[in-house]
């Protein structure tokens, strides 16, 4: 894709973390930096692996591929690399890929002297990631606790640690955490849907503005949160959704292993039922 004309004057030097002016330099239109060059390596060697990992694991469709996180046995040690070891090696490339662009979100928010609220966002995902195959198994005592990569095992992964706690959504956290990701799309629904309204007057009217966005939602709830900050509802809305789902899953386990059904009987239990 051509470089337009006007993006030539935002390609300034400077605000990199590590490095100095080394990498400071673009890919035609990508930026590069050191996270760039770091963020590849992981990239491309994770993925090698993952596709080394399918080819040693015959007949099957593309569907049934498995990379496996190490037996409980071997607790936080390396594992074989057949035996969960190649899982370990593409957890390490893929957390080292996440963070790489998420720093390079960093330095190109400082280059352009903007807020890093970008890179925050993001790092919220990789909080929960991360809490799922580092944190919880860490806390739990062995690798085996992490997730395994492949279409159907992660699905099955997610079901079967669901019934290990008898009812998953009694989890309250987990409860919020939906609550947060419905309001989400709740959110961007009504504001992708009112911009793309405004934008689209009958032919030959001029387009409306944020007035007309205001009025509308006055009339219609008699509140209106305003421009800015129906962005900024958007992401507490969001972050709130990753942080609560990371929550859900690292409580289970390190901080309650019974049924979620039954951590409800504190409720039961009120001395005002008696
Ligand atoms: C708004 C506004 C926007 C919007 C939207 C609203 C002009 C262009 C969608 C309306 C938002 C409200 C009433 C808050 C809804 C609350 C929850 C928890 C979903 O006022 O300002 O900007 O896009």
């Amino acid at each position: 894709m051509a470089l337009l004309s006007f993006e030539r004057k935002y390609r300034v030097r400077g605000g990199t973390l590590v490095g100095g002016d080394l990498f400071d330099f673009w890919f035609g239109p990508f930026y590069v930096g050191f996270f760039g060059v770091v963020g590849a390596f992981f990239t491309v060697l994770g993925t090698l692996l993952v596709i080394y990992g399918c080819v040693i694991d015959p007949h099957r469709s593309i569907w049934q591929f498995n990379i496996a996180p190490p037996d409980l046995k071997y607790g936080l040690m390396f594992a074989p690399l057949a035996e969960g070891g190649l899982w370990q090696i593409i957890t390490i490339c893929a957390v080292g890929s996440f963070v790489s662009w998420a720093l390079r979100e960093v330095e190109i928010s400082r280059k352009l002297g903007m807020g890093l609220h970008v890179p925050f966002a993001f790092g919220t995902a990789i909080f929960a990631y991360v809490t799922l195959v580092v944190i919880r198994p860490l806390l739990l005592g062995a690798w085996g606790h992490g997730f395994p990569y492949g279409i159907f095992s992660h699905l099955d992964w997610v079901s079967n640690v669901g019934y290990q706690y008898l009812h998953f959504h009694y989890n309250p956290a987990h409860m919020i955490a939906i609550v947060f990701f419905f309001t989400t799309t709740l959110a961007l629904a009504m504001h992708g849907s009112l911009i793309l309204s405004v934008t689209n007057p009958k032919k030959g009217e001029p387009v409306k503005t944020s007035e007309h966005e205001n009025v509308f939602f006055r009339d219609f709830v008699g509140y209106s949160i305003g421009a800015i900050g129906i962005h900024r509802l958007g992401l507490f809305l969001a972050l709130n959704a990753g942080i609560w789902a990371a929550i859900c899953i690292l409580v289970s386990g390190p901080f309650w292993a019974r049924s979620w059904v039954e951590w409800w009987n504190w409720w039961l239990n009120l001395p005002f039922w008696r």
